[in-house]
């Protein structure tokens, strides 16, 4: 089974995404991990998306698409795919549908996560104040700033993938106000 985890920065893609590599032996491919390793490993492509990142807009469709194939390509034997934070893009959705049918596969449901944006600033600054209060730091894009950036793209570049998988047949929403344990629960009665 494949899966897509679609919703606003903050609606739990991460989180949920976690809770089923745990319980289904599920693979999460989150673009935003593979990004972060790229930043920090001082590589010329992560060099060029620190900033695009920091800001909160979206790195492009050609850098993500391919992180995305070469993980698709390394194969392994597993439960199959969670999306998490990818597709963000019309393109990136487009170029996903034809990586699966090359491999013989499909997505078969794609789970909107559904949370208010006052809630989701709430989570998000949340997380960077807890992070500095263990005496570490916030995420570089945690920020207010940032974050304003992130919603406006997510409304603008990423909801219209709502329509695209419901026209699909493929989308269903899932209320992401609960529990972390809740939220998960829901998303289990939708993956049967
Ligand atoms: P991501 O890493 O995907 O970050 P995000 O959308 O902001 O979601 P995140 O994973 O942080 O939130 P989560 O819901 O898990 O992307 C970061 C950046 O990378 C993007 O802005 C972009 O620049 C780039 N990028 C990534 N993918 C891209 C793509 N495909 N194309 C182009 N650019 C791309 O959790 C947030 C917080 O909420 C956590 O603290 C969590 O503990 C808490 N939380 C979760 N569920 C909760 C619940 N039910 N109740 C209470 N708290 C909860």
């Amino acid at each position: 089974m494949n899966i897509i985890l679609l919703g606003p920065p903050g609606a739990g893609k991460g989180t949920q995404a976690q809770k089923l590599v745990d319980g289904r032996n599920m693979v999460q491919l989150s673009t935003g991990d593979m990004l972060r390793d790229a930043k920090t490993s001082g590589t010329e492509m992560g060099n060029m998306v620190a900033a695009v990142m920091d800001r909160g807009d979206l790195v492009t469709d050609e850098i993500v698409i391919g992180l995305i194939r070469e993980k698709l390509e390394a194969g392994g034997d597993h439960g199959g795919f969670i999306f998490d934070g990818f597709p963000r893009t019309l393109a990136q959705a487009d170029a996903l549908g034809d990586l699966m049918s090359e491999m013989g596969q499909s997505i078969d449901h794609a789970i909107e996560l559904q949370v208010n944006d006052d809630i989701l600033v709430e989570r998000i600054l949340g997380r960077a104040a807890d992070a500095v209060a263990a005496g570490g730091t916030a995420r570089a894009d945690d920020n207010e700033e940032s974050l304003k950036t992130r919603l406006m793209a997510y409304y603008k570049q990423t909801s219209p993938l709502l329509g695209y998988y419901y026209a699909k047949g493929d989308l269903t929403g899932v209320d992401g106000l609960g529990t972390m344990d809740d939220v998960a629960s829901e998303i289990a009665g939708v993956l049967g």
